[in-house]
């Protein structure tokens, strides 16, 4: 490996930490999640530490509690503490009403305002005012993500001679709907401070590119289109496509378990005689869950010999529970789902099994090993590590994949996957038909793939390409098969 021989300086919105209160007691349990199983044994090994906030509303946990964590994790976790009125602005407001819809190519559900503006900047400075005590020369400082895009300008100010690299986790959107952020300057430039800059895609890449040319016109761009540099202000900055993955072996493992196979059996014994259709997703507009409903509606209608043979299991998992959008947004699914029963329900068949909270791992992933077709369809994804996991978690080699083609995992997931418009509700409904009475050979022929696939880009590999990426001078991201 290439990569800086200092230590690894993580910094997220988020710690991989869970707080929970209870009356007076505060707790903290460490997080789980692809991310960190992924960089814990890199922090592990080259020492590392972790800084974000700690995910206390309260603002007032202690900061011991989360530090006592450190040692069971193997690596320094910092909690940086953010007021109510921080937690409002910076991270509701301009980072999940601004940035959140407007990287999405959701315009119309985009929120300006400056005074989230101006608490985001305090905000991203007061992460940056964080980090650079604890940064050397040598280290590697790796900013995770849209909340914190300032933070390399504000780590520039206070003269921290680390490299500085950012991976976007969410899409870069075209430029013209950019343009329309009244601080696209300042947050191109900012980007621009970095000393390596990651997206999930190409796609992504591109646009961001586009942004820079045309808003710093003296600006440079050289190399090849999938190895690229950007001169600007005397600085070269590097671009690379590091599309994320997860943890294949962990997912194939547990999914292979006998607990989990108990679980998948149990599934289809209560749902007899049917095949059944997947949806997982956290509760987000982006994900598409309406226009799935209704594609599944219009499937009931245009196919009716259907009914009855297959169910769609909804899975949604609460998120964003105090902003009002998403609360209009989650009893709309609701209303949604008990109009589409009504109509079809009849003895011994409900179309549409909704369970609304957050599942276990074992038995989120009983119902990835137990449902035949998984119907991933967000409008717009980053990646969507939904999809892979079905994929991993498909043990017995059988099962069809049907994603959004606006979905980052479609680039790499295209081959094996059946690919649709999320907004072509009739569209999806013919493909879940496709799926329905898809062939075993032809489903072992396409699960084999997106399964090989998924297996060769993990997640580990993703973190191993993007630090290779930072000391290596030409850059060529080892994601992308
Ligand atoms: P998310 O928008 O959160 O991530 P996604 O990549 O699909 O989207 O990850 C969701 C995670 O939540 C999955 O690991 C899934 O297992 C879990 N999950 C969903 N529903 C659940 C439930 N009911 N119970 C338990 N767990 C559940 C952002 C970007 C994505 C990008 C990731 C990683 O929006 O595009 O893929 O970051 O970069």
């Amino acid at each position: 490996m290439v990569s800086p021989a200092g230590k690894i300086l993580i910094v997220s919105n988020r710690l991989p930490i869970r707080v929970s209160r209870e009356g007076e007691q505060i707790s903290v349990k460490p997080g789980s999640g692809g991310l960190v199983t992924a960089l814990a044994p890199v922090l592990k090994d080259r020492g590392g530490v972790w800084l974000g906030w700690d995910g206390d509303p309260m603002g007032d946990a202690p900061h011991t509690l989360v530090e006592d964590q450190s040692s069971s994790a193997g690596y320094q976790l910092k909690p940086i503490s953010l007021t109510p009125q921080e937690v409002g602005e910076y991270y509701h407001g301009f980072s999940n009403e601004t940035l959140w819809p407007l990287f999405h190519d959701l315009l119309g559900h985009c929120r300006f305002s400056r005074q989230n503006w101006n608490t985001y900047r305090q905000v991203n400075r007061k992460f940056a005012e964080a980090v650079a005590p604890e940064a050397s020369a040598g280290d590697l400082i790796w900013v995770h993500d849209y909340q914190l895009a300032l933070v390399g300008r504000y780590l520039k100010e206070t003269g921290v001679q680390a490299k500085k690299a950012f991976f976007l986790h969410i899409p870069f959107p075209p430029w013209d709907l950019f343009i329309r952020l009244p601080w696209r300057t300042e947050i191109l430039n900012a980007l621009l401070d970095y000393d390596l800059l990651g997206f999930q895609t190409e796609r992504d890449r591109r646009n961001f590119i586009r942004g820079v040319r045309t808003c710093f016109p003296a600006s440079r761009v050289t190399g090849h289109p999938r190895n690229q540099t950007i001169d600007h202000g005397g600085r070269q900055i590097r671009l690379g496509a590091f599309p994320i993955s997860i943890d294949y072996e962990a997912f194939n493992r547990l999914a292979a378990s006998e607990e989990v196979a108990e679980k998948a059996w149990l599934i289809h014994e209560r749902l007899p005689d049917r095949k059944l259709v997947l949806g997982v997703d956290r509760l987000d507009y982006t994900k598409g869950i309406p226009e799935r409903l209704e594609a599944f509606e219009v499937l009931l209608e245009k196919y009716p010999q259907i009914r009855g043979k297959v169910t769609l299991v909804q899975i949604a998992v609460p998120s964003r529970i105090h902003v009002p959008e998403y609360q209009l947004m989650r009893e709309n699914i609701e209303r949604t789902v008990g109009r589409i029963n009504g109509r079809y329900t009849k003895d011994g068949w409900i179309p549409i099994h909704y369970i609304c909270r957050n599942l276990p791992r074992p038995e989120l992933v009983s119902y990835y090993r137990t449902c035949e077709i998984a119907l991933i369809t967000p409008l717009k994804d980053g990646m969507n590590l939904v999809a892979k996991e079905y994929c991993a978690s498909c043990v017995e080699n059988i099962g069809v994949l049907i994603l959004s083609e606006f979905a980052g995992a479609a680039v790499t997931l295209r081959r094996g996957a059946l690919l649709v418009n999320p907004y072509n509700v009739e569209d999806v409904a013919d493909q879940i038909f496709e799926a329905y009475q898809m062939t075993r050979p032809e489903q072992q022929r396409r699960m084999s793939q997106l399964r090989r696939e998924v297996q060769r880009h993990n997640v580990f590999r993703w973190v191993d390409s993007f630090l290779e990426a930072i000391g290596r001078p030409d850059l060529r991201p080892g994601g992308v098969g």
